[in-house]
């Protein structure tokens, strides 16, 4: 374990400044991230899209903001598609900034679901580390990470097992897992409460399957999240009767977290192998239940009886059994697992030891040269 203080550089999504949402999960890695990482005593250099900001200010946290344009994201591309660099491109301004300060630090940890800072890991001199944010959703993208994976296996780690095996990697991959700030997700014992889903509204995200579980029960559903694709959101609306879903909007976390720990459960219907499923931690974090297909990232996080239920992929019947009997899972259960395995802290000393790997790698290359 490397025990001295590390001066770290970390390399944000170019989809959209860090608090704009278009980031997704990712956003709140980095956040969390950061947070665990000076909580340990450690130094950061963050390099992000201008406009970035972060809920909290520290001495030993430094931001430089990059101007330039949004990489389009791969969540609309099509998987064939080549990779595109706008013009005035903020991508790779981020990484020219990065390797500039790269001497500076003991390493440089990559953000981005891009193709370029995967193939800087090719340059010498600079240790950079990549948390690979997404199943595969491009195959140029699968390319570049197997090619990786294969050349510097201790320099990439996933969120889960699962998402991982979207990409044929030659050793065992490094999970990461994820984590989130205890401080801002208050455990609540409130059983009976709602349904609630959340995440991007977005067809891989499956919403539609928990709507036919709210009209199932007759009751609403309250909904969380950035509505991405407007016409997939108004499909569902005039699908089903009027009224089920409450909208709720991307709301900031303290006031998610409030809502949504009212919750009697959370349920979660990925369509696409969920890298992780941030939004189950977070309803855990507030003692909520999640009932979740057994798809990708949610399929690891629960624990089938203790602090949810996992489903078959579009089992809507199987979402709406697990749904009555929810009160058989203790709210504290879902509290306990949130802080055993998924607070800032934990994710930051996972990512420590990934890093020490990495290093001691290169330590080691050194030492037999
Ligand atoms: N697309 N090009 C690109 N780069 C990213 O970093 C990226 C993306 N699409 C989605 C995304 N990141 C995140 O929302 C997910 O990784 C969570």
């Amino acid at each position: 374990m490397i025990n001295k203080q590390l001066k770290l550089i970390l390399v944000s999504t170019p989809i959209g400044y860090l608090g704009s949402g278009k980031g997704g999960g990712v956003e709140l890695t980095i956040v969390s991230l950061i947070k665990g990482l000076i909580s340990l005593g450690h130094e950061i250099i963050l390099i992000a899209p201008k406009g970035s900001k972060l809920p909290f200010e520290s001495e030993l946290v430094e931001i430089r903001l990059i101007d330039g344009i949004d990489q389009p994201s791969w969540q609309h591309q099509k998987k064939t598609d080549p990779v595109l660099i706008p013009s005035n491109s903020v991508l790779p301004k981020l990484w020219e900034t990065a390797i500039d300060l790269a001497n500076q630090s003991d390493a440089v940890i990559n953000f981005a679901y891009d193709w370029l800072p995967l193939w800087l890991t090719k340059i010498q001199g600079i240790k950079i580390f990549h948390l690979i944010s997404m199943g595969a959703e491009s195959i140029i993208m699968k390319e570049i990470i197997s090619q990786i994976s294969q050349l510097y296996p201790f320099q990439l780690a996933f969120h889960t097992a699962r998402q991982s095996q979207d990409y044929s990697l030659k050793t065992d991959p490094i999970i990461v897992g994820n984590g989130f700030d205890m401080e801002n997700y208050l455990f609540n014992e409130k059983e009976n409460g709602p349904l609630g889903w959340a995440g991007r509204i977005a067809p891989e995200k499956g919403l539609e399957d928990a709507v036919k579980v709210a009209k199932d029960l007759d009751e609403k559903l309250l909904v969380w999240g950035l509505i991405e694709d407007k016409e997939y959101a108004s499909e569902i609306e005039n699908t089903y009767t009027k009224g089920i879903i409450e909208w709720r909007g991307f709301l900031p976390t303290n006031k998610f977290q409030e809502q949504l720990g009212r919750c009697r459960a959370l349920i979660n219907t990925p369509k696409w192998n969920e890298a992780y499923g941030n939004v189950i931690v977070e309803a855990m974090a507030c003692g909520v239940p999640v009932i979740a297909y057994d798809l990708g990232g949610p399929g690891e996080l629960i624990e089938d009886g203790f602090n949810g239920f996992l489903v078959n992929p579009n089992d809507i019947k199987g979402l709406i059994k697990a749904t009555k009997s929810i009160s058989e899972i203790k709210r504290r259960n879902c509290r306990d697992w949130f802080e055993k395995k998924a607070t800032n802290k934990v994710f930051a000393e996972r990512v420590l030891n990934w890093l020490n790997k990495g290093l001691d790698t290169k330590i080691s290359a050194d030492f037999q040269n």
